[in-house]
């Protein structure tokens, strides 16, 4: 069966200073060679270009050491990574972008809003990312990712060159949750973000959440961007990962709702990050993400 984007721009983008361990930086290469562009090509779809973002790899010279870590690093990485997407995204094409730690999502996101007038933004994650300066317990960016996106942080998405307006928390959606730190809980109550943790998963089943949340994030947007953190996937089915938390999506719940999603028509962008190769000793997570990539893609059993 085909699919609803003709066109895809694979955008590589090799960072790991957003998550404060070294690994995820190898992630787009593994990515890849475990067969993704292979897969998107085998479809019925044109792979437009393959780009790597030429990010920091390296932290900048080290001045007094801060709370937030490598945050000009991070700015640096997101205005690259923006530039890419938002080129893609005007041309029609569907970005897809390799990450890296979750923190590149910042950069995606740039982009999108750049083109995009009001982006919804479905997030599968065993985390929150919603922490602030003051929250964050490790100081590190992509745990901050998504309170950047909506503007509560003092970094802010705005802060990014050719960033368009904040992601609207009404068009957020966090599919996964598990492992919430005080702030964040503190943050979702008050600013009444929709959050189908693993408790509703398991209630309610995937397909209704996926649907619910379809229904949110489309709700009088333009685009859905789908920001897929590979550790909301059960440890037992994805090890790869820098921060694993138990209690997961299962194979299964996973490749269903990423048809469904795909299925929807309303997915226009998706980044695959936090796939960490250096704990990830059979690559199985990266087979995984190319699976769970060519299902939202289209890729069908039947
Ligand atoms: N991720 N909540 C923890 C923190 O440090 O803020 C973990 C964040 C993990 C972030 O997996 O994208
Ligand atoms: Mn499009
Ligand atoms: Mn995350
Ligand atoms: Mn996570």
């Amino acid at each position: 069966s085909g699919s609803e984007h003709k066109k895809v721009r694979l955008i590589s983008v090799p960072f790991w200073l957003g998550s404060g361990r070294a690994g995820t930086e190898l992630g787009p290469e593994s990515i890849i060679k475990a067969g993704l562009v292979r897969k998107i090509r085998s479809m019925d779809i044109h792979l437009e270009s393959e780009h790597e973002v030429d990010c920091p790899i390296k932290p900048f010279s080290q001045g007094t050491p801060s709370k937030i870590k490598y945050l000009p690093e991070v700015m640096e990485m997101s205005g690259l990574v923006g530039e890419q997407v938002y080129r893609a995204a005007i041309n029609d094409s569907f970005p897809l972008i390799l990450g890296g730690d979750h923190s590149v999502a910042i950069g995606s996101l740039a982009g999108l809003t750049g083109h995009y007038n009001n982006l919804g933004v479905i997030w599968f994650d065993a985390h929150g990312d919603l922490n602030t300066e003051e929250t964050t317990p490790s100081g590190n960016l992509h745990g901050m990712a998504l309170a950047v996106a909506i503007g509560k942080s003092n970094f802010k998405l705005t802060d990014i060159p050719g960033a368009g307006s904040l992601i609207k928390k009404e068009n957020i959606v966090i599919v996964g949750a598990r492992d919430l730190d005080p702030g964040e809980r503190e943050l979702i109550r008050s600013e009444g973000i929709t959050v189908f943790s693993m408790h509703e998963i398991d209630r309610m089943g995937i397909e209704t959440v996926v649907k619910k949340a379809i229904e949110i994030a489309g709700n009088g947007t333009d685009g859905i961007h789908l920001s897929f953190d590979m550790d909301c996937l059960d440890p037992q089915e994805a090890a790869g990962v820098g921060t694993p938390v138990p209690g997961g999506l299962n194979y299964r719940e996973a490749h269903f709702a990423l048809e469904l999603l795909s299925e929807s028509q309303r997915v226009t962008s998706m980044d695959i990050v936090e796939v960490n190769p250096l704990l990830d000793y059979d690559r199985r997570t990266a087979r995984l993400a190319v699976e769970l990539a060519s299902s939202l893609l289209g890729k069908r059993i039947l």
